[in-house]
């Protein structure tokens, strides 16, 4: 396994992200699925009215952003049109940023990205890492936004043929920092980069797990890391040594809380979460057992 330094690509630390929240501990992004078909919120917020309260009960509960997606990346889910994603994400920014709400807008499509941009998201987050479209990377250019680039190889319809690997915890890191040079080569500036390991896409629980526990390889890297671990399969299958049976996607809350305390403890910047309140309670504790909580003076 590589889980040295300095992989190919690797270069310094980058500067600081412009337009995030800073709170001295892990970010806590909270969820807003605008879709019918997520795995597990698809349907509860899918109208503009519903997707704002939910947002703002996510801010009030602490959250530092939230993050706003209207096509459902589940494995096997089909496209949706790029009017339909409009449609259910850019009202949702808009409500969320008119009541003072740090939104992230969860694209693949330039055309929404840049949508949710001017409608005042102020983070872009990409699944697919730019791969999904070549215009992605001159809008998130133009936008002067921070960029999640999180690890991608194929559409949901297709992904998981392609989760084969040697060496997963190398590998993603290999691809993920050949993807900030091509981002960089067509202006994406590198200094707004957060990479992020893509938990469930292209993978099977071993290799989230692989990943999870080799956090230190891609946070060497010198790029801030965002994790999604929450409520996803991999998480499910670490619970399913208990006999009660309840390991559905919401029943996982208080395991992602504890997968959130793990990621915050080994350097990640932000954790993206359905349920806020128990990942910011963890990633407290965290940033106390760090010394790097206030109470911990
Ligand atoms: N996972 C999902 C959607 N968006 N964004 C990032 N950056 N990282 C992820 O792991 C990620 C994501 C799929 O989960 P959901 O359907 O619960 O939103």
């Amino acid at each position: 396994m590589i889980d040295t330094l300095p992989l190919p690509g690797a270069r310094p630390s980058p500067g600081p992200l412009d337009g995030l929240p800073r709170s001295g501990r892990c970010l806590v992004m909270g969820i807003v699925n605008v879709t019918p078909d997520s795995f597990s919120d698809g349907g509860r917020y899918a109208d503009t009215g519903r997707a704002v309260r939910h947002g703002l009960r996510m801010a009030r509960e602490g959250a530092d952003l939230v993050d706003v997606g209207g096509e459902s990346t589940r494995p096997g889910a089909e496209p949706t049109p790029v009017e339909e994603e409009l449609s259910r994400v850019v009202p949702v920014v808009r409500g969320l940023v008119r009541e003072g709400v740090p939104v992230s807008v969860d694209t693949m499509h330039a055309e929404v990205a840049h949508a949710a941009v001017k409608a005042g998201a102020c983070l872009v987050n990409d699944v697919s890492g730019g791969l999904a479209d070549a215009d992605m990377a001159a809008t998130v250019a133009a936008a002067g936004v921070p960029y999640v680039v999180t690890h991608w190889r194929a559409p949901s319809g297709e992904m998981e043929r392609h989760a084969r690997y040697r060496d997963v915890v190398g590998e993603v890191a290999a691809e993920l920092l050949a993807r900030v040079d091509s981002l960089t080569a067509s202006g994406v500036d590198p200094g707004r980069v957060i990479l992020d390991p893509g938990l469930g896409f292209a993978k099977r629980a071993g290799h989230d797990w692989q990943l999870l526990t080799h956090l230190g390889t891609l946070v060497a890297t010198g790029f801030p890391v965002l994790v999604g671990a929450s409520r996803k399969r991999f998480i499910g299958a670490a619970l399913s040594c208990l006999a009660d049976g309840t390991h559905g996607p919401d029943a996982r809350d208080a395991a992602t809380a504890a997968v959130s305390a793990l990621a915050a403890a080994a350097g990640v910047m932000c954790v993206r979460v359905h349920d806020v309140r128990s990942s910011l309670h963890a990633v407290c504790m965290a940033a106390a057992w760090s010394g790097r909580a206030p109470s911990a003076a």
